[in-house]
């Protein structure tokens, strides 16, 4: 083989491993473009009116800046590339680069996030941003890498309130037999069963339809989701129980966050972080307004009593036993309740 086609044959190869080296750190660079660039594409199981898409508004605006163009993202709302479950999954195949989830369905893939569905955990947002934002969050984050997952933070769904189209919901013998759809989480199932509901797990994504034609009595949601989802036009009765916080936690694909190099992982690290504060803020903002809207609607709005609060409590001691077997790690279980304790004072 004459000497001028091996020359070019190693320069090609150094322009190879020179692509491959621009793209970034990671095992190949595979994700980077051919200029350099990279896209994250982003799925959301919220509608746009939700603040955990203007959340993902802010991410964009943040890491296009910041990274000078280098990251490009593209936003699919409304749940177009699917729910909770095909999202979460579509990060682990990397067919989706970046999305928000519920915890609860999360825990079906890492156990450990069955941790905040213990019912009345937090006794109010700021416990539960100083828990999840500390060491204990930090640890369920990182657990997700065995599925393939970088978990870059937490933002807010928040407290869950029961609505219905039965009855007034005032006292724990109001629950007898209502058919509650439940996030596909086998510790909120069983907390349902345990205080008398009849729970039935479904998608968020059905629970419109499921609402309106009366396939379920009720369901139960922060007010942010009551309102931006609309389901005061199918409910007429609202209860304030706030008997769990739920987060969203935010995640990538593991290999294309590894892909990036050091600085543009540490625009993204904090783009989530800036973007999370943001979108807590709004949705502390606008609690009230999506109060209001659906008082306008004309639901019924009752608040659950402490003594209530304190019966369901009593009730649900059982599930507490349960969680603990099914997150299997009293440890951990120690480690939050003693976080909860310290920062709750
Ligand atoms: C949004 C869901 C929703 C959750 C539920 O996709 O399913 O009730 O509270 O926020 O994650």
């Amino acid at each position: 083989m004459n000497k001028k086609i091996i020359v070019i044959g190693i320069a090609l190869m150094m322009v190879g491993l020179l692509l491959v080296g621009c793209g970034g750190g990671g095992e190949s660079g595979k994700q980077a473009n051919t200029d350099g660039t990279y896209n994250i594409k982003i799925g959301s199981p919220l509608v746009e009116s939700h603040p955990g898409h203007k959340g993902f508004l802010k991410f964009k605006e943040l890491v296009e800046k910041e990274s000078n163009g280098k990251i490009k993202v593209e936003i699919f709302p409304n749940g177009v590339l699917g729910g909770d479950r095909e999202l979460t999954e579509a990060v682990q195949l990397g067919t989706v680069t970046m999305t928000l989830s519920s915890t609860s369905p999360v825990a079906n893939f890492e156990k450990s996030f069955y941790l905040f569905d213990l019912p009345f955990l937090f006794p109010d947002r700021e416990t539960a941003y100083q828990v999840l934002d500390g060491p204990l969050g930090q640890k369920l984050l990182d657990n997700l890498s065995s599925q393939g997952i970088k978990g870059l933070g937490y933002w807010e769904n928040g407290f869950r309130h029961i609505t219905n189209s039965k009855h007034p919901i005032k006292k724990l013998e109001d629950l007898q037999g209502l058919k509650l759809r439940t996030m596909e989480n086998k510790l909120h199932i069983a907390a349902w069963k345990q205080l008398g509901a009849n729970p039935t797990p479904m998608a968020f994504g059905e629970l419109f339809t499921a609402l309106q034609q009366r396939t379920v009595d009720g369901q139960e949601n922060p007010l942010a989701l009551i309102d931006s989802n609309k389901f005061y036009e199918v409910q007429d009765y609202l209860t304030l129980s706030g008997h769990v916080y739920t987060p969203f936690v935010i995640m990538m694909n593991n290999d294309f966050f590894n892909s990036l190099p050091q600085d543009l992982q540490q625009v993204v690290l904090d783009a989530v972080k800036e973007a999370g504060e943001y979108q807590r803020n709004l949705m502390k903002e606008q609690e009230d307004d999506s109060l209001q809207v659906i008082k306008d609607a004309g639901v019924e709005v009752y608040e659950l009593s402490k003594d209530e609060k304190d019966r369901m409590i009593k009730a649900l001691e059982p599930v507490y036993d349960e969680g603990a077997k099914i997150i299997g790690d009293r440890k951990l279980i120690d480690q939050l309740m003693a976080e909860v304790e310290k920062y709750s004072k």
